[in-house]
């Protein structure tokens, strides 16, 4: 069995880290750890007793391991080199085996509309506009206009948005030793991480998934919407699938599974309440989707993960767990409301990340084909 255990760093730069810390503040973590990083290096005789300057690495070394992180989860099993993680199971024998689960044709939206409007995590921003208005023209005898769109935005992180494996990754040494920063198949972020754009792990390099989504709508099951702090369990997944009529031996290795917590209710409704927290997968979830071998995780609300995590030490272990070490991907703030309406709990999942070179994520709305 795969070690699926761990926490996030404090460190993350940013505005957005900014809601994070809130959350480890919350959970005691932040200031444990950096208490732990000074005592660790007082300890062990470096400061002013040293004549060796005080390099993160000699420091990473007097470091105790992040909480669940004891040992390297690289080499992957796509090889040392492998930037794509679970997207190396859509295969073509993948494609034709999800293919045949579609019946009736129908095509369902899983995503959000992009607007000012919608809800965002931390201080992220989406602005729109349409410079000129219109931007252009006219042109030629004939006369044509045209609008153009500035759009600024974290264009990978906003809305509905799929993380790529350049986006999370765990601080194993010291604070801000980038060396120890460790992500997806042990890349550094010494070695990629770059203010123009990542030089590995950008989103680019995730294959195209066409594969067989099962969804899992908690709703039913707990008949209400679920709470921020509130883990998915795997008996409450058994739970849902025996009230859909499905066999959890039917969900298999590069498959993707999707998570309806009613959370998504809030979307543009309440956005304070929706950014508070939310219900979401737990660890022992984590550990069932490491098992399945599937390729994707996804869910209608932001991070797909319980927050705050029932256990206060921990921040995105779920992140951690199945992106960072596992290379698994997650779909986020997806809305299912099509396929509940019409009792479709099994689908064709598709959906292709936007190939902006070194981006972490991508927005985009993906399909379910029944
Ligand atoms: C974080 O950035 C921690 O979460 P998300 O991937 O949900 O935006």
């Amino acid at each position: 069995m795969t070690d699926c255990t761990e926490s996030d760093g404090t460190s993350d730069a940013g505005p957005a880290s900014a809601d994070r810390r809130g959350f480890l503040k919350t959970a005691g973590l932040a200031g444990g750890l950096a208490g732990g990083l000074a005592g660790a290096v007082a300890g062990a005789g470096y400061g002013k007793f040293s004549l060796a300057p005080i390099t993160p690495a000699a420091a990473a070394e007097t470091m105790p391991a992040p909480k669940l992180s004891d040992k390297k989860w690289w080499p992957s099993k796509w090889g040392p080199e492998d930037q794509a993680g679970a997207s190396n199971h859509i295969t073509p024998a993948k494609v034709l085996e999800a293919a045949k689960w579609i019946k009736d044709g129908k095509i369902y939206k899983l995503g959000h509309d992009y607007e000012s409007a919608m809800p965002l995590f931390g201080k992220r921003a989406f602005t729109l506009r349409i410079p000129g208005s219109p931007t252009g023209g006219p042109f030629g005898e004939n006369r044509l206009v045209y609008h153009d769109e500035f759009v600024a935005t974290e264009i990978g992180q906003v809305g509905t948005q799929f993380d790529g494996l350049g986006h999370i990754g765990i601080q194993m040494g010291a604070a801000g030793d980038k060396t120890e920063m460790r992500f997806y198949n042990g890349h550094a972020a010494a070695d990629f991480s770059d203010a123009y754009g990542l030089k590995k792990l950008g989103v680019e390099n995730c294959k195209p998934f066409f594969t067989r989504g099962h969804l899992v709508d908690l709703v039913p099951v707990k008949g209400r919407m679920m709470e921020a702090g509130e883990e998915i369990s795997v008996s409450d997944l058994r739970a849902a699938l025996q009230k859909q009529n499905m066999q959890e031996s039917d969900i298999k290795p590069g498959d993707a599974i999707f998570f309806n917590t009613g959370w998504g209710a809030l979307w543009k409704k309440n956005n304070d309440k929706f950014n508070s927290g939310e219900p979401g997968m737990g660890l022992e979830l984590a550990q069932w989707v490491i098992e399945k071998d599937l390729c994707l995780t996804g869910g209608d609300t932001w991070a797909v993960e319980v927050v705050p995590n029932p256990d206060k030490t921990l921040a995105f272990a779920v992140h951690t767990t199945l992106q960072t070490k596992h290379g698994i991907y997650n779909h986020e703030n997806l809305s299912f409301d099509g396929l509940i309406a019409d009792k479709k709990y099994q689908f064709v999942y598709i959906f292709t990340p936007v190939p902006i070179v070194g981006a972490t994520g991508s927005p985009g709305v993906p399909i379910g084909v029944t």
